[in-house]
């Protein structure tokens, strides 16, 4: 079970995507998606380049062997171009050994730990009214759980409000600049979800996305103030490069927080879970290592009663999708996937066996990973180079986005 051949396809069917396609000697391939938003080429060249010669004659069944080969013998140690580099090979042998094994992944980590998971969409407006009408959209779809951004009064265009019905938040061109207010935001928040409440009542699940804009007392504020309407969870409250920073948060509120969209290692959540600091954990596929990593971080969070969360923007493609869903049928300790619908051009370049009913998403039984690429189609939508906004506050500081 040799790997004879990889092959780096860099594709844009609505937007741009990186994938995988390990080929075995036996006639069997995988794939793995390697899309880091905005810095997609390095990761294509890194692959391409460094990682693809090193796994050429190597077994295809010796996942953990390989993980460890590519990410000791690099020497350099994690970084999101490494970990999402390794978390492409790693998914693209999952597949691999799913489909000679003849079982789809998820029976492979243990089996179905549930029927299906529950997933959260997007819904934003750039009023109050709008959100409301938006949420009320996913609700008639059967969704349980939704997630709720508004645009902030008096700034022109804020993080997480989409233009259409498929939320995309990287821009073809230069990256613009967006202008940014935490006074204004931190007003505009708890009205959004009072009216929702009021609404919609206490059945579904309500989330929110703060984006890593606030301080940690700010956050701390905010998450009192959003008490009374008992959020699932506020997500990125704060950059965490400091785990330390969500102890203030949490000894200033009982809103549940998430947090992990741009970990790529179980290092950069280990303080947050083992002093319990957060509630979910929102590490994905695709960036933290591929599904062997994310499995030991599930592992470790398990025994501090922190569930997954992961992260399923459309930048995630559906190869990656497929392998959140796997894993998150499979993992104890799982809480809720994010699920942001691709647009009908990328589902028809990655075909998948992965479906979605009543508000959940089941990876279904096709053997591996249930996803396939269209390479013929793929070749048509050429890569449009394109970034991430930035944001600034409104004396022309650098803000995160
Ligand atoms: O900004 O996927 O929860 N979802 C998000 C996304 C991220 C993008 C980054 O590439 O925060 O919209
Ligand atoms: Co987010």
């Amino acid at each position: 079970m040799k790997i004879l051949d990889g092959k780096v396809i860099v594709c844009s069917p609505g937007r741009n995507f990186v994938t995988l396609k390990l080929q075995t000697e036996d006639g069997v391939y995988g794939l793995g998606d390697a899309t880091l938003n905005g810095r997609e080429l390095a990761v294509a060249s890194y692959l391409r380049d460094h990682v693809v010669p090193l796994l050429i004659g190597r077994d295809a069944r010796r996942i953990e062997d390989i993980w460890q080969y590519l990410y000791k013998g690099a020497y350099w140690r994690r970084g999101p171009v490494t970990m999402t580099a390794i978390a492409a090979v790693d998914t693209a042998l999952w597949d691999i050994k799913g489909k000679m094994s003849n079982a789809p992944v998820y029976q492979l980590l243990g089996g179905a730990s549930r029927d299906s998971v529950m997933v959260y969409g997007h819904a934003s407006g750039r009023t109050i009214d709008e959100t409301c009408e938006a949420v009320e959209r996913y609700a008639s779809l059967g969704y349980k759980a939704v997630r709720a951004q508004s645009s902030v009064p008096g700034l022109q265009s804020t993080y997480g409000v989409g233009k259409g019905d498929v939320y995309e938040p990287a821009e073809a061109g230069l990256a613009p600049d967006t202008a940014w207010s935490s006074e204004r935001y931190i007003e505009s928040v708890p009205p959004l979800f009072a009216r929702l409440r009021k609404e919609f009542g206490f059945d579904l699940h309500l989330l929110h996305d703060v984006h890593h804009r606030l301080t940690p007392i700010e956050a701390g504020r905010l998450g009192r103030a959003l008490e009374p309407h008992r959020l699932f969870w506020m997500e990125d409250p704060t950059p965490a490069e400091n785990q330390e920073s969500f102890r203030l948060i949490r000894q200033h509120t009982t809103t549940p927080l998430a947090v992990g969209e741009v970990f790529n290692s179980i290092h950069d959540c280990r303080t947050l879970i083992q002093d319990q600091l957060i509630d979910y954990i929102r590490t994905t596929v695709v960036h933290a290592g591929g599904i062997s990593h994310l499995r030991k971080i599930a592992a470790l969070a398990e025994l501090y009663q922190v569930r997954t969360g992961s992260h399923g923007a459309t930048d995630l493609s559906p190869v990656c999708m497929a392998a959140a869903l796997h894993f998150d049928v499979s993992v104890h300790n799982f809480g809720i996937q994010e699920y942001m619908r691709h647009t009908d051009e990328t589902d028809r370049v990655f075909p998948h066996a992965y479906r979605f009913a009543d508000g959940a998403m089941h990876p279904g039984d096709a053997p591996g990973l249930g996803v396939d690429i269209d390479e013929a189609l793929a070749s048509t939508f050429p890569y449009v180079r394109a970034y991430l906004p930035t944001a600034r506050l409104l004396d022309g500081t650098v803000h995160s986005w």
